[in-house]
C-alpha cells in the first residue's frame, strides 16, 4: 500500500521487512558544524537520496514512512547543515522518508505554525505518511537512537535535551523545535493554529491542542532526545509576538475553528531539488 510514488521497481523477490532496532544505528553522534558543504558534496555523499530529498532503504522494506516538514525562510547555511546531518541520520534509521522545506514567501511576518499546516497538506498530496516530522532548521540531532516514527496514539516531542537549555526539558508543557504526529493525531487536534505572525507562542498553542483534545505528549528519554540548536540572532521579519500571551488565553476556545480547517494558502511552487522537495507559498500577512 506504501509502494506508490516513490517507491521502487516492482521487479525481483519481495524484501524483508527492515529489523528494529537498524543494525546500522551508532547511537551518541559529534555534531561539528564548519564550515557548511556545499549541497552539491552533500549530494555526492547522498547518492541514494533521490529528487525531492526522497529516500526508501534499498535492502530491506521499511516500517516506517515519515515526511520532515521544515517551516523556512532565509536560513541557507542553517539548510545545509540540516542536510549534511540528517540524510545519513534517516537513512542509519532505515526509515522510507522525504524532506519538504516550507518557504515563506515575501517579507509579511514570518508563521511558523501555519507554514506546518501548509507542509502537512502538501506532504499527504505526495504519499500516505505514516508519520510526520515537525522540524526547526537549525536543530541537529546527536543521537541516531532517536527515532524518527512516531508513537501510535499520542503526538510526540523529540527535542527534549538541547544545548541551549543546558540538556533538559525547559518546562514541562514545552514543545518547540522537533515533534512528530501521525495524520490522525493532526486531524484530531485540527492541526496548528494559523494566527500566530512572529517569533513565539505557537508552540505552547499546540502543546495546548494536544491536550484538548484529549491526547497527550510522549517523549524519548532524556539521554537519547539530544540535539544541537546552530547558534543565531533573532531573524528580521520573525520579531517577539506581542499578542502571542492573549492568543494563548484562547487556544480553549479557538481550536476547533482555527486550524487545519480554516488554513488558505496559496503555492506558488514545488521543486524537486537534489536533497528536499521545495514548497514556496503565500501566506498572507498578518492581518
Ligand atoms: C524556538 C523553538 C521553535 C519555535 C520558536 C518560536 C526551540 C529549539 N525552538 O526557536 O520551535 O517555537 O521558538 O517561534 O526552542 N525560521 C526561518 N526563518 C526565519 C525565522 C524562523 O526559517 O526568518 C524557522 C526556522 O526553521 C527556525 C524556526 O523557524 O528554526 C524557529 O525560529 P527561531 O529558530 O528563530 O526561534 P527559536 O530558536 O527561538
Ligand atoms: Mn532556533
Amino acid at each position: 500500500s506504501h509502494n506508490s510514488g516513490s517507491g521502487p521497481p516492482a521487479t525481483g523477490p519481495p524484501l524483508k521487512d527492515c529489523q528494529i532496532p537498524s543494525p546500522l544505528l551508532v547511537g551518541p553522534v559529534s555534531v561539528h558544524l564548519s564550515p557548511p558543504m556545499s549541497l552539491e558534496e552533500i549530494r555526492q555523499r547522498n547518492p541514494l537520496v533521490l529528487p525531492g530529498g526522497r529516500y526508501r532503504p534499498p535492502d530491506c522494506e521499511p516500517r516506517h514512512h515519515t515526511a520532515i516538514v521544515v517551516p523556512y525562510r532565509n536560513r541557507q547555511t542553517h539548510l545545509r547543515a540540516l542536510l549534511y546531518h540528517l540524510h545519513p541520520f534517516l537513512q542509519r534509521q532505515q526509515i522510507h522518508y522525504s524532506i519538504y522545506i516550507v518557504q515563506q514567501w515575501g517579507n509579511s511576518t514570518f508563521n511558523r505554525a501555519k507554514l506546518l499546516n501548509v507542509g502537512v497538506r502538501e506532504a499527504l498530496r505526495d504519499e500516505d505518511w505514516s508519520c510526520i516530522f515537525l522540524h526547526d532548521v537549525d536543530l541537529l540531532p546527536e543521537n541516531d537512537h532517536n527515532t524518527y516514527t512516531c508513537h501510535k496514539q499520542f503526538p510526540t516531542h523529540l527535542s527534549v535535551a538541547m544545548d541551549k537549555f543546558r540538556y533538559r526539558l525547559p518546562y514541562p508543557q514545552y514543545f518547540g523545535g522537533v515533534s512528530a504526529v501521525t495524520p490522525d493525531q493532526y486531524m484530531k487536534m485540527n492541526g496548528f493554529p494559523n494566527q500566530y505572525w512572529g517569533w513565539g507562542g505557537e508552540d505552547d498553542d499546540i502543546a495546548a491542542r494536544v491536550r484538548l483534545s484529549g491526547m497527550k505528549i510522549v517523549r524519548p528519554p532524556v539521554a537519547i532526545g539530544h540535539y544541537k540548536m546552530i547558534k543565531h540572532k533573532g531573524d528580521r521579519g520573525n520579531e517577539q509576538n506581542p499578542r502571542r500571551f492573549d492568543l494563548l488565553k484562547r487556544t480553549r476556545l479557538n481550536w476547533r475553528s482555527d486550524g487545519l480547517n480554516s488554513l488558505t494558502y496559496e503555492l506558488l511552487s514545488k521543486e524537486l531539488e537534489p536533497l528536499y522537495t521545495n514548497l514556496t507559498v503565500n501566506i498572507g500577512d498578518d492581518p
